[in-house]
């Protein structure tokens, strides 16, 4: 630890967990320990107050007119995955957080990769260290059913023992914290998924008698249309499960939905979870809100090869809409993925991130990451073989039954 620093206070606290992680003290990119339980919670327990006080959309604002504005960049990063190894390749490349150098990620940062603890530690220990500018957004994996078909759970009980229940549990409190979506310097909005629908405000019913009340809210496909920023503030962030009916189905879309070709909103039924919005929804979207750029993740190289008129993952971002108010981003960062493949033949995308930069930071700039080779070896926490590559096909009579 940087000496003169108390050991409880939250720049130590940082720094403890990066020293533990090997940041420092392991260029070759070993993969260390993972930190101890005391330190896991004291971790934690920090990084979960911060979060839960952040609002469903984080405002990051920059003012470029302000003599400290004019020298500051916004690394905005999409889905990591559990692969800590390219995430720190990540940071050496485009710079570790500093007082000029914010950064936005957009959620997925556990599953199918071997090292999803460590990576989420790590990004939390930033953002103990850096509150105001570390930004950490939800991604639909950070969720129980994600991380109990996918790996996380799996990892931690492995790595913990006796103490995994434990410090899965706490993983997830700590999920429910994350904020959805954010506004860079007033003009870009970034979300994992994306974009949302409005949620018609019908009264709640109970059903007398039953102890599971359900919010009976199932618009029609026809009375679908684009949320307001207003409801996403309004949304109830903390339940994990993929949120699929009434006040939750907005989570449920900024976290799951993607974008198509086909004009409109309809629902996802190839993910079963979420929504389908076409380019004339961008188009309203930016215009209402007077943004300029849209960059969402939640698409790898696997997800991509199965949407018609939307571009290849190959090089970690793809330019999906381009309209009369701006465009519509999606933002891959976890290279060669997934770390865990049945089939010989291998995907070989790069990861990218993007740059935001002063005056206006909504013209991006596209920075495109080859994995860290050799590969480090390392087992899988879930049956790869038997999971469907990318996160199609919801199991939701699963998830019901289990709630
Ligand atoms: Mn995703």
């Amino acid at each position: 630890m940087a000496a003169g620093w108390e050991p409880d206070s939250q720049l130590g606290l940082g720094f403890d967990v990066q020293i533990r992680l090997g940041i420092e003290e392991s260029p070759s990119f070993g993969i260390p320990d993972c930190p101890s339980v005391q330190v896991f919670d004291r971790l934690v327990l920090t990084a979960s107050k911060i979060l839960h006080k952040e609002p469903n959309l984080v405002r990051v604002d920059l003012d470029a007119d302000d003599e400290a504005g004019k020298d500051c960049r916004v690394v905005v990063v999409g889905d990591v995955h559990g692969q800590l190894h390219d995430v720190l390749l990540l940071l050496r490349s485009a710079g570790f957080p500093s007082e000029n150098r914010f950064f936005v990620f957009n959620g997925d940062y556990v599953d199918r990769g071997a090292w999803g603890l460590e990576t989420f530690l790590l990004l939390l220990a930033w953002k103990v260290f850096m509150p105001e500018r570390v930004f950490l957004l939800r991604g639909n994996h950070e969720s129980k059913y994600c991380t109990s078909v996918y790996g996380f759970e799996q990892e931690v009980l492995t790595k913990y023992g006796d103490r995994g229940k434990h410090v899965y549990r706490k993983c997830l409190g700590c999920f429910e914290g994350l904020p959805l979506a954010s506004i860079i310097a007033g003009r870009v909005y970034t979300a994992h998924g994306g974009l949302f629908r409005s949620i018609p405000c019908t009264p709640s019913k109970r059903s007398k008698g039953k102890k599971n009340r359900r919010i009976i809210s199932n618009p029609e496909v026809s009375t679908l249309s684009l949320g307001s920023l207003e409801e996403l503030s309004k949304a109830r962030r903390s339940v994990l499960d993929p949120p699929w009916e009434g006040l939750n189905l907005i989570p449920g879309d900024v976290l799951w939905s993607d974008p198509s070709m086909t004009p409109g909103l309809s629902p996802n039924t190839e993910r079963g979870i979420g929504l389908l919005w076409g380019p004339d929804c961008t188009e309203e979207f930016l215009k209402r809100y007077q943004l300029k750029l849209i960059i969402r993740s939640h698409e790898g190289p696997d997800a991509r090869e199965k949407r018609n008129g939307l571009a290849g993952m190959d090089e970690g971002y793809t330019i999906d809409h381009v309209v009369e108010s701006g465009r519509l981003i999606t933002l891959f960062s976890a290279p060669d993925y997934p770390q865990f493949q049945a089939t010989e033949e291998r995907y070989k995308n790069k990861g990218a991130y993007i740059i935001l930069e002063p005056p206006n930071f909504d013209n991006p700039t596209f920075n495109s990451f080859e994995a860290v080779t050799p590969r480090p070896k390392a087992n899988p926490y879930y049956d790869y073989q038997d999971v469907i590559d990318s996160d199609e096909e919801l199991d939701l009579a699963a998830m019901v039954s289990e709630s």
